[in-house]
């Protein structure tokens, strides 16, 4: 009887000390907030050592049924913080200079001959995350310029009322990025869209919506980093009318 009573009370102090983990442990998490200098930095996610030996249909391996016509369009809500549709396929190129060691651009392969404009080559990738932290913040986008990537690439900078929602939402800016040797990067780098307010319980997001063309976009990773905190909205906001602090600049 000792025995077995002594099994119980050890299994009740295992019980309350799991509670009172749990207790010490969620305020602090629902508590956290990101200080001054803090990054979110959001990749493509592809890399030469997990991709599709096929290297085609990249995009359905994050979520299915999204069109390529239609930004965040997808058959049920995709709450990645990648995600993307159209012809991309994955280049390797060394981490550090490009971010996790690949990158995606928009390509002819696998499209049916001969080429009809308005079927290739066209596509979109959406970066996308939840702030905790309201907050201004720098908005960056990582890319290799080459000869043979678009002069148009269609950046735009968003809040999010939830995750892979676009509705409802105004850009709060948009941003035409020549990606060639003849854009404002000479080599792989970070290059500044803007700084832009975010608030607690938005989605931030960047976007780039490649229809209006038939060049070769490429995507690869976006940053945010806060420059200053501000407080928290009263009431949720929405997606929209947010302050631009300052104009795009170059790195
Ligand atoms: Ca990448
Ligand atoms: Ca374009």
């Amino acid at each position: 009887m000792k025995v077995k009573n002594k099994f119980i009370y050890q299994g009740m102090a295992r019980i309350t000390c799991v509670m009172l983990f749990a207790l010490l442990v969620m305020p602090a998490a629902s508590a956290w907030s990101a200080e001054v200098g803090w990054q979110k930095v959001i990749d493509d996610g592809f890399n030469i050592g997990d991709r599709d030996p096929t290297n085609w249909r990249n995009c359905d391996k994050i979520c299915t049924g999204c069109d390529p016509l239609q930004p965040a369009k997808c058959a049920t809500t995709c709450r990645k913080e990648f995600f993307c549709a159209g012809p991309w396929r994955s280049y390797p190129w060394p981490d550090g200079e490009i971010v996790g060691g690949a990158y995606l651009y928009l390509s002819t392969y696998g499209a049916s001959q001969p080429l009809h404009p308005s079927q290739v080559r066209k596509g979109w990738a959406l970066w996308q995350w939840e702030v905790q932290t309201s907050g201004v913040y720098k908005v960056e986008v990582m890319y290799r310029p080459t000869h043979n990537r678009s002069p148009d690439a269609d950046y735009y900078i968003m809040a999010l009322k939830q995750l892979g929602v676009l509705d409802g939402m105004t850009p709060q800016k948009n941003i035409e990025i020549n990606q060639r040797y003849t854009g404002p990067l000479s080599s792989s780098g970070w290059l500044t869209l803007g700084s832009f307010s975010y608030y607690k319980g938005q989605v931030a997001a960047v976007g780039l919506w490649a229809h209006d063309d038939t060049y070769s976009d490429e995507a690869d990773a976006v940053r945010w980093t806060l420059l200053e905190k501000l407080s928290d909205p009263v009431q949720a906001l929405p997606g929209a009318n947010l302050l631009l602090i300052g104009p795009g600049q170059t790195k």
